[in-house]
């Protein structure tokens, strides 16, 4: 089993990329918030009903900070916390059940962990039973100091709907909290009003629902457009706060938000008829930076990744040492970057090609190559997941040798 763990770091080291450099600590000592957009798609940024933008608030933060338009959806069955998962560990979720539920105490080189020993204390906001997810067995696990889930809020069938609080409410019940804390936090705020089925109260509705044969699909708009200025709420009670200055924000939706299922009314929509590699497309997510004093230097960064590539930036951009981890993912703003995701299905993406169930197309006009144009990604994108596997189901972080990062 260790010499299991000596392939694998062998295998990151090739396969390693070093951070930028000019990045470096930008962020040290900053609060940061991470924001999980329940099912928020990178498609419903793009789109507009009826002359009205979907997501008008995130919009207008792309323009000062750094928005990545190619990240791919890297859940699994655990959702929301497989992602919470990739996020504080940058390893893939497993390919059956949540990670949170199957391998609880897995040794892990977790974010916060590192963070608590830079001084800060880490912090969960999200309005479900705290044993959803196994979360208040994980958490300490990760590293999170305290956990403000349901037992914290107040929830009454006025403040409710669906899966449970509103962004809204559930926003400004946790300022107080964040008001009260200690600083630097590491705070993680997991939204939830964008839940499947997508059910709103009639006064929430911002814009028109859509108009196809599917309710999902016409629902699914408006409700992303409630989560749209949940996320308003909160940069402005953190400016009331006095705190936006001192806070990098993290944002980014937590996996897909309309299944294949509702595809074809989803293609009426979107005017396009959803081909194999479409349907990859769709799976972007959106992430969002934002970066207090580096607003100037805002851009849209096309390079390929997804969730996991998260935590190797934010190690990054917080000064801290890449070597103390074992991470999958590469930093998102570095200069030499390979364009790189591997779903959990096993479809991969690169700045060539587009591999999704035995099928190759060409990564930007979208057209069939021979399936020969894609044996390297989809070998590199089996190579990540069995690496990655091999450390959950072995529990072999037991292993890491810090030395040989
Ligand atoms: C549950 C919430 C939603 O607490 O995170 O979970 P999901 O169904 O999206 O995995
Ligand atoms: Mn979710």
């Amino acid at each position: 089993e260790r010499e299991d763990m000596d392939n694998i770091q062998e295998h990151l080291q090739e396969t390693h990329v070093d951070p930028n450099a000019d990045f470096f600590a930008k962020a040290e000592d900053m609060n940061v918030v991470v924001v999980s957009l329940e099912s928020v798609e990178t498609m419903a940024l793009e789109q507009t009903i009826n002359g009205q933008e979907v997501t008008p608030f995130l919009n207008e933060l792309i323009e000062d900070s750094f928005y990545f338009n190619n990240m791919y959806d890297q859940a699994g069955q655990g959702k929301t916390s497989d992602t919470e998962f990739m996020v504080n560990n940058s390893l893939y979720p497993l390919g059956r059940g949540a990670v949170f539920h199957t391998h609880p105490e897995i040794e892990m080189t977790p974010l916060p962990r590192a963070l608590s020993e830079e001084g800060y204390y880490n912090v969960v906001f999200h309005a479900n039973s705290e044993t959803f997810y196994n979360r208040n067995e994980v958490y300490p696990r990760l590293g999170y100091d305290y956990y403000f889930g349901l037992d914290y809020f107040d929830v009454t069938d006025e403040n409710s709907v669906g899966w449970g609080l509103k962004d809204m409410p559930f926003i400004e019940q946790s300022m107080p909290h964040i008001e009260d804390m200690e600083q630097p936090f590491y705070a993680t705020f997991l939204t939830l009003t964008n839940h499947f089925p997508y059910e709103l109260d009639p006064e929430d509705y911002f814009i028109d629902p859509a108009e196809t044969e599917s309710d999902i699909v016409n629902r699914y708009f408006p409700a992303v457009r409630y989560t749209d200025e949940a996320v308003r709420l909160l940069f402005n009670r953190f400016e009331e706060a006095g705190l936006y200055e001192n806070t990098m924000f993290i944002l980014y939706g937590d996996h897909y938000g309309i299944a294949e299922s509702h595809y074809e009314e989803l293609g009426s929509f979107l005017d396009k008829e959803i081909d194999p590699y479409e349907t990859v497309k769709l799976d972007r997510v959106p992430l969002i930076i934002h970066i207090p004093g580096m607003e100037e230097e805002a851009e849209t960064i096309e390079t390929v990744g997804g969730h996991i590539d998260i935590m190797p930036t934010l190690v990054n951009l917080l000064g801290l040492s890449q070597d103390k981890h074992i991470m999958f993912g590469s930093d998102l703003l570095a200069e030499e970057r390979e364009d790189f995701a591997v779903l959990r299905n096993g479809s991969v993406v690169t700045d060539e090609v587009v591999y999704t169930g035995e099928l190759c197309y060409d990564a930007e006009s979208g057209e069939e190559l021979e399936l020969g144009e894609c044996v390297e990604a989809a070998e590199r994108g089996e190579d990540e997941l069995y690496y990655s596997d091999q450390i959950i189901y072995g529990d072999l972080m037991r292993f890491f040798n810090e030395e040989e990062m």
